[in-house]
């Protein structure tokens, strides 16, 4: 048994995250994590939301909010959205607590002390009429290189070159458009130089990292490193702790990368806990520190945050830094910005979550990028369905109708026990150096083994001519479906736990798969379905939203298209409830030509005597659909808003057949 601290990156708290982020560093850090608890590790998985930094004041002044007000929204969104994808921190910090800036201060004090930050004079552009100092990014201007217009202090998106603020040809503020003047201002400088040599060493012993974060790291070591500004003349972030720093606060890469060690601590702070706990797992050399992460942050997380904690002297380096790639949607990056990719939250409106954790760890972006379709997820949705599911179901359904509910009294398969050992172990050694692509698979052929089994055995039959075989196919089968609920509660948890309680099971260990867990005797809960089919035209339906705006259809509608809705005056004939129904009422209207029936969700705002009598406005030609049994032949008008719901009224000589346009 090892000590494990397990980290994800943190995501900035100014927006939604979507699937690209979940399959990139959450996703396979909990299915580590789940793993390894199971597997009786000492493991603590921490995280937070980064709090600081441009890209939030940018959405501040988009959204005309504060900064702060921007953080708590998309915390609490972000946090939200974790926990009911069943992502299982130990703790969930945020980079704006106060400890959190106590902390990033010491360590920046520290390594002043220690001569690794050293203050530097240099040129800086600050806007007169905005009265600040300009981020890199919030300076506009004209490339040097290609001489587009729109180029930004840091880089220009129409060549690509990475620009530098006084290379612009007339820079301009970014948030006001004025002429902006280059000042003498004081930096803080983390001379990563001094690094290099160590760096080289260090990283050089890591050979089974994933190569293509050790790619990365060695062409920034090639380059060379060189010292880099680690203060920002800004407001919004941790203040830097000198008197002579003042209005200047530390660059959010510093203190981002310490926010892992802060919320370590924050969840040791907590009442019942030994505060200094947390330094077991920062600070002793036997802790296994695994950072999981997407490849955009390779160089924060294997060059800067390394050289900090060997700077700072006695910490814990990362033991491994599976850094996954990029996850696009049919073939176009994710991006809340443009408008591409599925939020986390809005999937989880529409469905649950285990086939999503099942179909983006089947298409983990682990050594290339990856794509996400939704005829993809269909067909991963189905195979839960087809293969997991179906063999859980007909194993419970046949015990339940064949043996009382109960686990028959036989030994049970050699053959299949022995498959079972040694999928568990196959699949233990593959999440064991982070190929979870490769596990989940393997994980699945078990279940497919198991229908294969069933199929092969034929237990319908044997019932009748070999009882005593029948018996034995049955408690195999049994013992096969709580070694799945093992195998695969990493990956799809929820599923995992559904299927132990139909069998009446407590927690399993990792070790419980493959042993026989139920005896003879034990009776079984009743089975539930546990994924639900997806139809064909899936697919069509979610392409058309996930489309970006600009490809939307318009949403401006032809007359003749409108003309195409029948819309009458309508009088209620008869008004009455519906079983089961709280907010549904079922309605006679007449519409001139005929009396026809319409479920309205008028419940909560008429009663039944208001509604008597009364003349409406009916949309006659909707298709008919049926609600809580009752088929639906139309629709009635209404207004809805903060208000209140109010019916709408033709005027009180109209009658019933009208025209309405
Ligand atoms: N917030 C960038 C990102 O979300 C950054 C990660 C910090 S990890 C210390 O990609
Ligand atoms: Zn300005």
């Amino acid at each position: 048994m090892s000590r494990y601290m397990v980290t994800s990156a943190l995501p900035y708290a100014n927006g939604p995250l979507h699937l690209g982020h979940l399959a990139g560093a959450y996703l396979p850090a909990d299915i580590y994590v789940r793993f390894m608890r199971m597997r009786e590790h000492d493991i603590l998985f921490c995280s937070g939301t980064d709090e600081h930094g441009v890209p939030i004041t940018i959405t501040a002044e988009k959204m005309g909010i504060t900064p702060m007000e921007v953080v708590d929204l998309y915390h609490s969104i972000i946090a939200d959205d974790f926990s009911r994808f069943g992502i299982s921190f130990d703790n969930f910090s945020r980079t704006t607590r106060p400890e959190h800036a106590e902390f990033a201060q010491s360590v920046f004090l520290d390594l002043l002390e220690k001569g690794y930050i050293v203050p530097r004079n240099m040129k800086q552009f600050y806007c007169p009429s905005c009265k600040r100092y300009l981020p890199d990014r919030y300076i506009n201007g004209t490339c040097p290189k290609c001489g587009s217009e729109d180029a930004r202090g840091d880089q220009c998106e129409s060549c690509g070159t990475w620009t530098e603020p006084f290379e612009l040809i007339n820079p301009r503020c970014g948030i006001c458009g004025s002429t902006p003047e280059a000042r003498e201002t004081k930096h803080w400088f983390l001379l990563l130089d001094r690094f290099q040599q160590w760096l080289e060493g260090w990283l050089g012993k890591q050979t089974d990292w994933k190569p293509n974060v050790l790619k990365y790291c060695n062409s920034w070591l090639g380059d060379g490193l060189r010292e880099r500004a680690i203060t920002r003349d800004i407001s919004w972030g941790v203040p830097v702790p000198l008197k002579e720093a003042e209005g200047k606060v530390l660059y959010v890469w510093f203190e981002a990368v310490l926010g892992y060690i802060s919320s370590t601590r924050e969840y040791f702070s907590k009442a019942g806990k030994e505060p200094d706990e947390w330094k077991k797992y920062w600070q002793d050399p036997d802790t296994r520190l695994v950072q999981f992460i997407g490849k955009d942050n390779i160089v924060f997380h294997c060059i800067i945050e390394p050289s900090l904690l060997h700077g700072l002297g006695n910490y814990t380096l990362p033991w491994n830094v599976p850094a996954n790639e990029f996850l696009n949607i049919s073939g176009r990056k994710f991006s809340t910005s443009r408008g591409t990719g599925i939020g986390m939250g809005d999937y989880l409106k529409h469905f649950p979550p285990d086939p999503m954790r099942y179909a983006l760890a089947v298409n983990s972006p682990e050594t290339r990028d990856s794509d996400f379709s939704w005829t993809e997820y269909r067909s991963r949705n189905n195979e839960l369905a087809d293969v997991l599911g179906n063999f859980v179901n007909r194993t419970l359904k046949f015990t339940a109708s064949k043996f009382d509910g109960k686990v028959p009294d036989a030994a049970t398969d050699e053959a299949l026990h022995a498959k079972t050992v040694e999928t568990a172990g196959e699949v233990a050694s593959l999440l064991e150096s982070f190929k979870f692509k490769k596990a989940v698979a393997l994980a699945m052929d078990l279940a497919r083994e198991g229908n294969r089994y069933f199929d092969t055995h034929k237990p319908w039959k044997s019932l009748k001519t070999d009882p005593e075989q029948c018996a034995v196919t049955v408690a195999s089968c049994l013992n096969l479906c709580a070694s799945l609920a093992v195998i695969f509660e990493p990956f799809i948890p929820f599923s995992a736990q559904k299927i132990r309680k139909m069998l009446g099971l407590e927690n399993l260990k990792w070790s419980d798969a493959g042993r026989v867990l139920l005896e003879p005797g034990h009776s079984l809960n009743r089975a539930e379905i546990l994924f639900s089919k997806l139809e064909e035209g899936f697919e069509e339906v979610m392409n058309e939203q996930d489309k970006p705006a600009e490809e939307q259809p318009a949403s401006l509608v032809d007359f003749e298209d409108f003309l195409k809705i029948e819309f009458k005056v309508g009088r209620i004939l008869s008004v009455e409830d519906i079983k089961k129904a709280k907010k549904l009422y079922k309605i006679q209207v007449d519409t001139g030509d005929m009396v026809r029936t319409v479920v309205a969700g008028m419940k909560p705002y008429y009663t039944k005597e208001q509604l008597q009598d009364r003349l409406v406005a009916v949309v006659c030609n909707l298709k008919p659909a049926k609600l809580c049994g009752v088929v639906s032949h139309g629709m009635l008008m209404a207004s809805d808003g903060e208000s209140g719901v109010f019916l709408v009224e033709p005027g009180p000589d109209a009658k019933p057949g009208d025209t309405i346009r």
